[in-house]
């Protein structure tokens, strides 16, 4: 684990607003039958007083996170299959018009996106270093490099294939705290006139959500359209376009470009306007986010406590990476939530990381249904709900956090 000094970005001064506790790493769920050790970091929160980039104060190694057995599958979603499925499209119809067009997509994962160019016919690669959900997108058919993105990777990609007319990524670029190695090789790769489109959290909606959970070892930077156009500029690149997207509970799709090859929309300057207004660069902001952080925390582990006084019985829905956070810092274990229910195979039977709390197939939910259920993939609610009609029916109620502690 190495402690930053300075801004990952700009090398300015960090400011650290938020600590969140020693943390183990959020997708590592543990076997039970095993005895490997966790690994553990200090999760703290930092803003550059130069860039505004806010970041995390440590960074974990990155073949911990990211590895054959990565658990998470982008496909186990419809709301994301759908989702990517219309940005492929969007790409298809806009970008990728030109002779021979060639993508590239940072974090591929299990192809939920690339699926759609390789279906289509279109020159494509996709960079994933996890070579478990890698297999699996080489196995529908699309092309991949197991291997991180970087500016060694973005070059060996242009020697072989020539220059990218899109370069995509979807929740990774904000994985990388080596940015600039990153933007360079995405510079260099990129064809004059293509266009480099990100979406990651957005900094915005979780200060304004208290969506804390949102900070984890593999979000290292949390974005805002003030941070990426300083961001952008260092590296010759420009903001060109800002999009919200309702996703992964709230977003910001950014398109960056060579400096001087597309007029930027009216969007940036107004979302870096409204950014202002939000105070993402106020000390007493950030500091007043850190005791709404605080007093959600408290506030659910009292519920949870009062429930379990109460006799009552309480499940977890969704094994997100985003719990791990929740749950070491409020110190929540099986004690209070007696299993996780989750649908995806890798987490299934396994422990969640720190807290311990065993996860299980969405099958045993209803087996018996509990009197109540944390619903931890909130981000998911609606495509959760529509499955999972009959909890309510048998009067069970949700519980959720975000933006406060609340029961439905
Ligand atoms: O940024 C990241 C995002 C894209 O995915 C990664 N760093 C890690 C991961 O974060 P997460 O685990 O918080 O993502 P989700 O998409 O909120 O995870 C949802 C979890 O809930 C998955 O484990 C699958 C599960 N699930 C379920 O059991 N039933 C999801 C749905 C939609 C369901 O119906
Ligand atoms: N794009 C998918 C996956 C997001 S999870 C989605 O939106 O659902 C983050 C992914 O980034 C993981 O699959 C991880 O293996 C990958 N990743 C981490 N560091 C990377 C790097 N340097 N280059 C490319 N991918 C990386
Ligand atoms: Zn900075």
């Amino acid at each position: 684990m190495d402690q930053q000094a300075s801004c990952r970005v700009c090398r300015g001064r960090l400011r650290e607003f938020l600590d969140l506790g020693r943390q183990p790493l959020s997708d590592a769920f543990v076997d039970p039958s095993g005895s490997g050790e966790e690994f553990f970091y200090d999760l703290v929160v930092a803003a550059c007083t130069d860039c505004t980039m806010v970041q995390l104060a440590n960074e974990v190694p990155r073949e911990r996170m990211f590895h054959e057995d990565y658990p998470y599958v982008s496909s186990g979603s419809a709301t994301m299959r759908e989702h990517f499925g219309r940005t492929a499209e969007q790409f298809v119809q806009r970008e990728l018009v030109g002779p021979d067009p060639f993508i590239v997509e940072l974090g591929c994962n299990d192809g939920v996106l690339l699926r759609h160019a390789a279906d289509a016919g279109i020159r494509h690669l996709g960079v994933e270093p996890s070579r478990g959900v890698a297999r699996v997108a080489q196995a529908s058919g699309v092309d991949v490099r197991v291997d991180f993105f970087e500016l060694r990777t973005a070059q060996e990609i242009e020697q072989e294939r020539g220059k990218a007319d899109v370069i995509f990524a979807a929740n990774t670029l904000c994985h990388i705290p080596y940015i600039d190695s990153v933007l360079e090789g995405v510079r260099s790769l990129l064809r004059g006139g293509g266009v480099f489109v990100f979406e990651d959290p957005y900094f915005v909606d979780i200060l304004e959500q208290t969506s804390y959970d949102q900070i984890y070892d593999e979000h290292f930077y949390f974005f805002t359209a003030t941070s990426v156009d300083n961001m952008a500029r260092r590296f010759g690149l420009a903001l060109v376009d800002v999009e919200r997207l309702p996703v992964h509970g709230g977003e910001v799709r950014y398109s960056l470009a060579h400096a001087g090859t597309r007029e930027p929309t009216p969007a940036v300057a107004a979302m870096i306007a409204e950014e202002r207004g939000a105070g993402i660069a106020d000390i007493g902001r950030l500091e007043r986010f850190a005791e709404a952080v605080r007093t959600n925390s408290t506030n659910l582990v009292g519920l949870l406590r009062e429930l379990d006084a109460a006799g009552k019985r309480v499940l977890g829905y969704g094994a997100t990476a985003k719990s791990a956070t929740v749950l070491n810092f409020a110190g929540v274990d099986s004690g209070l939530i007696e299993a996780i229910h989750d649908s995806t195979p890798a987490k299934q039977g396994r422990l969640t990381p720190g807290m311990h709390i065993p996860v299980r197939p969405p099958e045993a939910f209803p087996d018996p249904y509990p009197d109540y259920a944390v619903l931890f993939a909130w981000n998911h609610a609606a495509e959760i709900f529509g499955k999972e009609q009959g909890f309510r029916e048998s009067g069970g109620q949700w519980i959720l956090y975000v933006p406060d502690v609340h029961v439905v």
